[in-house]
């Protein structure tokens, strides 16, 4: 046999043609809508984008052939992976080569700091067609560099000036477009030359508004989680033993959890936005999971599936106070760095919180505690995905079911296991959905910048119909933008998106979870994505836009 170095799948998939929306099949014309405005602080905002605020909607329509000149594009990869994000270079590289055969693609190495440490490849036809449907962002690397520093614009500015490139294009979550919105006002100010478009990436679902249906790879992602859950539920339900405590990804927003759930139908899917929202503690959540359990277990059910959002223990009201406290207390701290043990960590720790979180870190199981004090992200902030919420509710939740045991209110087993799905799903290959969003994202890019905008985000809209009626264009990020604390200072930031407990989804979910969480079984099992087969199997978008636009 041969020694294999693609897939067979890897193979057929490579020669997918994405999908376009019908108007990008040919030549455009642009088409301006009505002049927008922030969604909030208007004033603020317009005053720190003087230049960039207020622009127009934008659409392509079908149109004739124009002239279009010349141009080299830069692009950036930021933050986590996500499905597709080898498509938007790819729709990216086909777009500008259809506008002129001469254009040029570079691509920055390493997210954000390959523009400013000037490590950059040009991206060619063959490069490209290598990574065309895949899934991850190896093509030229990711990362968390913040662009925030005018010393970073200029040393961007000059790799731009040398290379030719008119253009960066910045794949990246909130953060990273509200950073290219600010590169872009301060390359216009500075008469740089250099435009900057955005392009809406992150499996956590959390960016989005009314012109940003969804971010690309959210799909894709709670595809595969879905899967993976629908196979535990099928086990579960067979073997009759286990409860399984699944921790999902998504570090703010419960999107990804609830979107599995609507997909998976579990017994349990806890909603961060709902227990801040409820004001709940930690013991309440215990609570509410052990009157589920109890009443299955009085019908013979030992077993069921519990969803956990990455994000919840930042949305417990106590446990935020305390996680804020560890924040600035851990900040370059080198008394705490050179302290060797656990033990000593949790002695220092303790006393130094206000006594009210000093409480709720004592009360901790010590690998959660120690979990909480682990290094921070770029940004000063908890790493979420490294807390094992799973573990911890399993603790308290066994312990608990041990005090109703001891005084005769349980009578059941409860025997747990957990999970972690993240990394499982980042870089998986796109579903038919994420890989012509992705792609036509790519090819709107291409089009903004022919165009000769700046300060707008890709757009591809009215994904809920077949790909030939999405309508592209752009919008002014400063439209998504409000003023928020950072860091102590308020600041110009994108909106994040987290779940609205009066939207659809959610709604559509809590009148149906008392059912799921009952005796009967109302499991669902999604099973893989699908790519080839009927369009009712392969292009279904996910079911929190399809409530979202019913
Ligand atoms: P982005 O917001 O950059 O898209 O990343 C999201 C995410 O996948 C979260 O779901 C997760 O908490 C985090 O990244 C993990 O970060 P890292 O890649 O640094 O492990």
């Amino acid at each position: 046999m041969k020694p294999m170095t693609k897939s067979p799948l890897q193979i057929a998939r490579a020669s997918y043609q994405p999908k376009l929306p019908a108007a990008l099949k040919g030549h455009v014309v642009l088409k301006e809508g009505t002049a927008t405005q922030s969604v909030a602080n208007q004033a603020e905002i317009k005053e720190l984008f003087p230049n960039t605020y207020g622009m127009p909607l934008i659409t392509f329509e079908a149109g004739e052939a124009g002239a279009n000149p010349q141009v080299a594009v830069g692009v950036i990869l930021s933050g986590g992976q996500a499905p597709g994000g080898h498509n938007v270079i790819s729709g990216i590289y086909d777009g500008l080569k259809a506008l002129n055969p001469a254009n040029k693609l570079y691509g920055f190495l390493g997210g954000p700091s390959g523009l400013v440490d000037h490590k950059y490849i040009e991206l060619t036809q063959e490069i490209v067609d290598e990574y065309r449907n895949t899934g991850g962002f190896d093509i030229i690397g990711s990362g968390r560099t913040k662009l925030e520093e005018e010393e970073q614009y200029e040393k961007g500015a000059e790799i731009c000036h040398k290379l030719g490139i008119n253009a960066i294009v910045i794949i990246g979550g909130d953060d990273s477009n509200t950073n290219a919105c600010v590169l872009a006002e301060y390359y216009v100010q500075k008469n740089k030359g250099i435009q900057v478009i955005g392009c809406p990436k992150t499996i956590d679902g959390d960016l989005k508004n009314e012109m940003i249906e969804t971010s690309f790879g959210f799909d894709t992602a709670c595809k595969v989680y879905s899967e993976l859950i629908g196979n535990i539920q099928r086990d579960a339900n067979s073997a009759k033993k286990y409860w399984h405590f699944i921790r999902l990804m998504g570090r703010s927003a419960s999107h990804i959890a609830l979107e599995c759930a609507l997909q998976s139908q579990p017994n349990i899917c806890l909603i961060s936005e709902e227990v801040e929202a409820k004001n709940m503690t930690l013991s309440e959540i215990v609570e509410d999971i052990v009157k589920v359990i109890v009443n299955r277990s009085n019908h013979d059910l030992n077993f069921g599936t519990i969803l956990i959002p990455e994000g919840l223990i930042e949305f417990i009201p106590a446990m935020k106070k305390l996680i804020a406290e560890l924040n600035d207390l851990l900040a370059h701290n080198e008394d705490f760095n050179a302290l060797e043990t656990d033990d000593e960590k949790r002695q220092y720790v303790k006393g130094l919180l206000t006594p009210e979180s000093s409480h709720v870190y004592r009360d901790l199981p010590k690998g959660i505690a120690r979990q909480l004090t682990l290094d921070r992200d770029p940004h000063g902030n908890v790493q979420v995905s490294l807390i094992e919420t799973e573990k911890l509710l399993i603790e308290m939740v066994a312990k608990r079911l041990a005090q109703l045991k001891a005084e005769g209110k349980f009578k059941g087993k409860f025997s747990a296991l957990n999970h972690f799905f993240g990394y499982e799903g980042r870089c998986a290959i796109p579903s038919n959905f994420d890989a012509d969003y992705t792609y036509s994202l790519g090819y709107t890019a291409s089009l903004l910048i022919s165009a000769g905008k700046t300060g707008y985000m890709s757009s591809v809209r009215n994904l809920t119909a077949p790909a030939a009626e999405w309508i592209a264009g752009g919008v002014p990020i400063t439209m998504m933008m409000n003023m928020e604390k950072r860091h102590g200072k308020m600041k110009p930031v994108i909106q994040k998106a987290l779940v609205l407990l009066d939207g659809a989804p959610f709604k559509y979910f809590a009148a149906n979870r008392e059912n799921w969480a009952d005796e009967k079984s109302s499991y669902v099992y999604p099973g893989p994505i699908q790519y080839y087969g009927p369009t009712e199997v392969c292009d279904q978008p996910t079911r929190t836009l399809q409530l979202e636009k019913e």
